[in-house]
């Protein structure tokens, strides 16, 4: 897989406003935040879309949303609610080929998340 942005982060060659980080995951700020409390949870190992995700990685996957509920927690969130999006690959607004859980936070969340009206199909 090829490097990201999120590699560098990983890495501390580039800075973030890192709110919870151990051996295999690291939650940070999101530069563009679209809610009050706008954080990305990812896995340190490399892995490019949810397609990418492996049997061996189910275990990692699942410790994103267990991070994201903690930190959640911890900026005294969870109670009111929050929303974790995973984007995968062009027609789901992936732009950074590093898997990462966005947790948004801190206002009440609209539904559906996006505005065309389905056509006929
Ligand atoms: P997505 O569109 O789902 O691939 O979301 C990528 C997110 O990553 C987007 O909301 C903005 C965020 N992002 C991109 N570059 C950086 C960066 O350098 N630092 C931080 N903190 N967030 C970034």
């Amino acid at each position: 897989m090829s490097e990201t942005i999120f590699t560098k982060i990983i890495d501390k060659s580039i800075p973030a406003d890192i709110l919870f980080e151990d051996d295999d995951v690291l939650a940070f700020r999101d530069i563009n935040p679209q809610a009050p409390l706008h954080f990305l949870v990812i896995p340190k190992k490399p892995i490019a879309t949810i397609n990418d995700i492996t049997p061996d990685d189910y275990a990692l996957v699942g410790k994103l949303s267990g991070v994201a509920a903690q930190v959640a927690a911890e900026y005294d969130v969870a109670e009111q609610g929050f929303r974790t999006v995973m984007n995968c690959n062009e027609y789901g607004g992936q732009t950074v080929y590093h898997i990462h859980l966005h947790v948004l936070a801190g206002k009440p969340l609209g539904w559906p998340p996006y505005q065309e009206t389905l056509k006929s199909q």
